[in-house]
C-alpha cells in the first residue's frame, strides 16, 4: 500500500494515526499542498487523485481511496484489531456523527484551498483568514463538545478506547490550539485530548506545524 500524505496535514493525519493503532507500515509518498507550485494541484497528482487532496491510499489492488474516513474504515476492515469503530450500531453512528462533524463542518471550511481562494480571489487579509479559520473551529468544537457532554461515559469519545472520532478529534484540537483556540473552555474536549496526548499513536501523528 502506498499513502499520499502531508505532514502538515490533520487530514492524513488521522490515516497515520489509525495506521499506528494497528501497527501497520505504509509506504508514505510525500505531497506538497502550500504555495502556489503546491505538488497537489500539479498534474501528476491529479492523475493519482483527480481531487488534489490528501491523504490518498493506493491499495496493493491497485485501487485508490481517498477521503480520510473512507481509508480509515477501510484499514479497520483489512486490519480488525485494535477497532475503531464501537460495537453497538448507536456507539458506531455516534462515533462517525462525531468524526463527520469534525471533517466536514470544521475542517472542510479552514483547508489551505479555501484560505488561498479568501486571500487571493477576495483580498481578505491575513488575520482576516484567522478570524474566518477560528469562527469556524470554535462553532463546531463547541457543537461537539456539547455532543460529548450528552452522551459521553467513557474515557475517550465512546467508552474506554479510541475510535474514529478520537482519530478525527486529535488533530483537529492540535491544530485549533495553534490557530489561538482556547481548548479549556470545553471540558469534555480537553479531558480527551489530554488523554490522546498520552497514547504514542496520537501523539507521534500529530500534524506538524506549519513553517
Ligand atoms: N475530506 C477530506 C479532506 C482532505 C483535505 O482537505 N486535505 C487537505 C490537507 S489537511 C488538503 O489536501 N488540502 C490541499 C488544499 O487545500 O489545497 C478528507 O477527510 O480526506
Amino acid at each position: 500500500m502506498k499513502l499520499y500524505v502531508n505532514e502538515i496535514s490533520s487530514a492524513a493525519s488521522r490515516v497515520r494515526i489509525a495506521l499506528a493503532l494497528k501497527a501497520v507500515t505504509v509506504e508514505t509518498q510525500p505531497v506538497t499542498i502550500l504555495g502556489a507550485e503546491a505538488e497537489n494541484r500539479q498534474a501528476d497528482y491529479l492523475r493519482v487523485n483527480p481531487q488534489g487532496l490528501v491523504p490518498a491510499l493506493l491499495t496493493d489492488n491497485h485501487e485508490l481511496i481517498t477521503q480520510s474516513l473512507a481509508i480509515v474504515e477501510y484499514l479497520d476492515e483489512c486490519y480488525p484489531l485494535p477497532p475503531l469503530l464501537p460495537r453497538d450500531a448507536e456507539g458506531r453512528a455516534f462515533a462517525r456523527s462525531i468524526a463527520l462533524a469534525i471533517a466536514s463542518e470544521i475542517h472542510a471550511l479552514v483547508p489551505p484551498r479555501v484560505a488561498a481562494r479568501l486571500s487571493g480571489e477576495f483580498g481578505i487579509d491575513a488575520p482576516g483568514v484567522s478570524a474566518w479559520n477560528r469562527h469556524w473551529i470554535v462553532e463546531g468544537l463547541a457543537a461537539v463538545e456539547a455532543r460529548l457532554a450528552a452522551r459521553r461515559t467513557g474515557a475517550y469519545v465512546v467508552g474506554n478506547a479510541p475510535t474514529v472520532a478520537d482519530i478525527f478529534l486529535f488533530p483537529q484540537a492540535i491544530n485549533a490550539a495553534r490557530a489561538g483556540v482556547d481548548l479549556s473552555q470545553w471540558r469534555n474536549i480537553t479531558e480527551i485530548v489530554d488523554r490522546l496526548r498520552g497514547l504514542p499513536a496520537f501523539a507521534d501523528n500529530a500534524p506538524a506545524p506549519r513553517k
